[in-house]
């Protein structure tokens, strides 16, 4: 189905929210102490956006560590991601985790995994009980182009194709493994090309068209709620700046480049989109602008309000109790 004018401009909003609030994270890092080194997102918002923008609220995401968009976009709010970057209480996952780990169950969030390519895994096994339970509802998982080398990518695949279960697994290609060039570990063309090898549809789209992203997605979670199995969809994005606001110097690739592909900005490119066609006035980009900016603002406040959590709190959540009771 075609996206509405309505679902743009909320595409739109989300991008922009996404924006400022990894600028606004950057910005503070060092300046406020905030214990999360972040990870930012810069640059690659519309792939978060475009993929979970219209799943359901019972399918399920699992987030790669710079999937900021698919967080906000899947309902935690942004006074708790805030939070969690803090360390605070009030953080999704009550201070015990980064932001880039945080789950919510009721929100159909798994927490992601430390371990590069170790949440691919797990969400195979989300879908693989969404079919035993024989419901309709789609595991969605993000990824790196560097996570594709493990083996945790490729036998989590197979698993999924042999049982045709209902996971999407969307590949965020920022053309970089941390300081290393996607051409220097990568054979061939496109990571997608790799969906061949396991007998399923591998998309490539442009990571920074939030519709093209939006609509490839949508195509293949239809395909996984009918039953017809998983696919995999590469996103071609970039990252804009280091892989963490520790990475000094970006000594592994040319200025030039960065500044390339910043021609290339998913939320210029939707906000040019939506200007030229009508959709949106320049007031109403404002208004938008203002209207996140404040959110924002909102969501320091609260994380820098809120308590640590209680030290008694230590091992609450981190171990199940065993079946039986404690002995
Ligand atoms: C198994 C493993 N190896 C190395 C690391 C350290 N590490 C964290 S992120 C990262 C780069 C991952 O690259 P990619 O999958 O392309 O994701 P991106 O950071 O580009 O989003 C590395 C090497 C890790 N966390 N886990
Ligand atoms: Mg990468």
């Amino acid at each position: 189905m075609p996206v509405s004018n309505e679902d743009l401009v909320a595409m739109y909003r989300w991008l922009t929210l996404t924006r400022h609030f990894e600028e606004r994270v950057c910005d503070l890092q060092f300046q406020r102490g905030i214990p999360e080194l972040q990870h930012a997102s810069i640059g690659q918002e519309a792939v978060g956006v475009g993929a979970c923008y219209g799943l359901r609220p019972d399918d399920v995401v699992t987030p790669s560590l710079r999937t900021r968009a698919a967080y906000l976009v899947k309902g935690i709010s942004p006074e708790r991601q805030m939070a969690a970057m803090y360390g605070k209480a009030t953080g999704a996952g009550r201070g015990k985790e980064t932001s880039h780990h945080m789950g919510d169950r009721e929100l159909g969030v798994v927490a992601g995994s430390g371990v590069v390519g170790g949440s691919i895994p797990v969400a195979v096994g989300v879908a693989l009980a969404f079919k035993l339970q024989d419901t309709d509802r789609v595991s969605v998982v993000f990824f790196g182009d560097g996570a594709s080398n493990r083996g945790d990518f490729h036998e989590a695949l197979n698993l999924a194709a042999v049982f045709r279960l209902p996971v999407v697994c969307v590949c965020e290609n920022n053309q970089y493994a941390q300081s290393m060039a996607i051409a220097q570990y990568l054979p061939i063309a496109n990571v997608a090309d790799r969906a061949a090898g396991y007998g399923m549809p591998g998309i490539v789209v442009d990571g920074n068209d939030v519709v093209a992203v939006h609509d490839a997605v949508q195509e293949a979670v239809a395909r996984a709620r009918a039953g017809d199995g998983p696919s995999l969809v590469e996103c071609k994005t970039y990252r804009w700046r280091g892989h963490s606001e520790r990475d000094a110097g970006e000594v592994y690739r040319a200025r030039e480049e960065v500044e390339e592909w910043k021609k290339l900005c998913p939320v210029e490119k939707l906000r040019e989109r939506l200007i030229s066609s009508g959709v949106i006035s320049q007031q109403q980009v404002e208004e938008i602008e203002a209207e996140v900016s404040q959110i924002v603002d909102r969501a320091v406040e609260f994380a820098e309000s809120s308590p640590f959590p209680d030290p008694e709190e230590a091992l609450l959540h981190a171990y199940a109790t065993p079946v039986g009771g404690l002995r």
